[in-house]
């Protein structure tokens, strides 16, 4: 069995994954990104727990940031505050097993090329929606990694040239408007602004708490200013996924990240705003892309002809 583990800003998820690209023991924690110490030493837990349960051959880790897959290193994370990690060599003198890094977003595309819709796509787009936007980018069959192994970090292609300042430095990232992190402050937002409304009456009865759903829960019982929320999102969402339509002309863009889990209710408005609605659909893996995806890590890099 080979163990996959797919970190996020705020969890860490793990599974086991068979040959079949089937996932088991899936487990989920916080991720605790204080210092690289408490880092390793939780991705080493994690690690440990599935010791017990199943002879593991190999294990892979999806970062969020640049990876480096020779040295097996969290080069940068802006979202995780982290930088030159030892990631690979930690987990591998930990399991005492080979350990592959790649970036989260790449490996929810190499879960979808060898489990999802990657199968029978060529040319394939992926693009992750959570605390921030990656993506990853499959011409031809292959994929392309660009300079550095950097490519695809679509999160931070400008969308607005005069617009808000992105965590990564930048103004305008698209990330800075469509991702999650994005979508909570717009919801909070237009809920100050509208004290009254259902929106606002319902994160002060969950005690100011605002998450991904809550702007949906909201328009779904009918309130205007939370149905704009959703709408302007949608709108964001729609830029910069109608660029990579317009720049590759992919068979397909796959969107994946828990907020797809409000399937066409967020999906039809998106596509009412993009140029080909037919390329676009939602990940049938959920977040089993990014666990499989780290998990087949050893695979993509010893399989050169996945490479452009
Ligand atoms: C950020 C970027 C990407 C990552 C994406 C998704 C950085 C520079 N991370 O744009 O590498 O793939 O977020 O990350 O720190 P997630 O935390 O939303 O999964
Ligand atoms: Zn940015």
């Amino acid at each position: 069995m080979r163990l996959g583990i797919d970190v996020g800003a705020t969890a860490i998820k793990s599974g086991l994954v068979d040959d079949r690209y089937n996932v088991t023991g899936k487990r989920s924690r916080p991720t605790d990104a204080r210092d690289a110490a408490a880092f390793l030493s939780d991705l080493a837990d994690i690690g440990r727990s599935y010791r017990g349960s199943a002879k593991i051959t190999s294990v892979g880790i999806g970062l969020p940031g640049q990876v480096d897959p020779h040295k097996g290193t969290l080069v940068d994370s802006t979202n995780l505050a982290l930088a030159d990690v030892p990631v690979a060599d930690t987990l591998s003198r930990e399991l005492g097993v080979p350990a592959f890094v790649g970036n989260d977003a790449n490996c929810a595309m190499f879960g979808e090329v060898y489990a999802g819709e990657g199968v029978t796509t060529p040319n394939l787009i992926m693009v992750t929606v959570g605390t921030g936007i990656g993506g990853g980018i499959r011409i031809n069959g292959k994929i392309y990694r660009g300079r550095n192994e950097s490519a695809g970090e679509f999160g931070h292609m400008c969308v607005n040239f005069s617009g808000v300042t992105c965590r990564c430095g930048a103004t305008g990232c698209w990330e800075a408007y469509a991702s999650v992190t994005a979508l909570i402050r717009q919801t909070r937002d237009a809920a100050g602004q509208y004290p009254q409304s259902l929106l606002a009456r319902l994160i002060e009865e969950g005690g100011g708490a605002v998450d991904g759903r809550t702007a949906f829960i909201a328009a779904k019982a009918g309130c205007p200013v939370a149905e704009q929320v959703v709408e302007t999102y949608a709108g964001y969402l729609a830029v910069g996924i109608d660029n990579l339509l317009i720049i590759f002309r992919p068979d397909k863009v796959v969107l994946a990240g828990a907020v797809m889990n409000e399937g066409d209710f967020l999906v039809s408005r998106i596509k009412e705003k993009i140029r080909f609605p037919d390329q676009l659909c939602i990940s049938k893996l959920h977040s089993h892309a990014g666990i499989i995806g780290a998990a087949v890590l050893g695979e993509v890099y010893r399989d050169h002809k996945q490479f452009v």
